[in-house]
């Protein structure tokens, strides 16, 4: 009967120890993080000639930190239009369009240049590209098309709240 006494007691401790509270907390606050808030966009190239070819919107507005799935419908028959879409810092439109020729199609026409936030690969007529990438900060950035001539026709304003 004494030993049954000693033994309850010390039970008793050390059920009430454990950090089981803790644990939890831990384990709600990661599943919060993967709940990241998704923005998802059609973005449609309609046209068939340099004159008339550009994309659905003219504006997106998304909130930093969400992600951002763009998904670009090429709806062009010509073999001439062959799109992308580059989410670049404002005022860089023409600095990438230029260093978009010398990356060239095996790169996608996608330049090595720190103005990029993101960037598809092209999409052929008839196909379509998913772009998907983290919100940046809070400011205005812009959206382009640097398939070769296409820049001052295929483009937008990309709005970070
Ligand atoms: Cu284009």
């Amino acid at each position: 009967m004494k030993i049954f006494n000693l033994i309850f007691p010390l039970f008793l401790i050390i059920s009430c120890g454990s950090p089981n509270t803790d644990n939890k907390s831990e384990v709600n606050q990661k599943s919060n993080l993967s709940e990241q808030i998704i923005e998802e966009f059609t973005l449609e190239a309609i046209g068939n000639t340099m004159q008339d070819m550009k994309y659905s919107l003219e504006n997106i507005s998304v909130s930093s930190g969400n992600k951002v799935i763009i998904n670009l419908i090429n709806k062009g028959s010509d073999p001439a239009m062959i799109h992308n879409i580059l989410i670049i810092n404002f005022g860089s439109r023409k600095e990438v369009a230029m260093e978009s020729v010398e990356a060239g199609q095996n790169l996608e026409f996608i330049p090595n240049n720190k103005n990029v936030i993101a960037a598809s690969k092209l999409a052929y007529p008839g196909d379509s590209v998913k772009l998907e990438f983290n919100a940046p900060e809070p400011g205005n950035y812009e959206f382009v098309c640097t398939y070769p001539g296409h820049a001052e026709m295929m483009r937008g304003y990309f709005f970070v709240n």
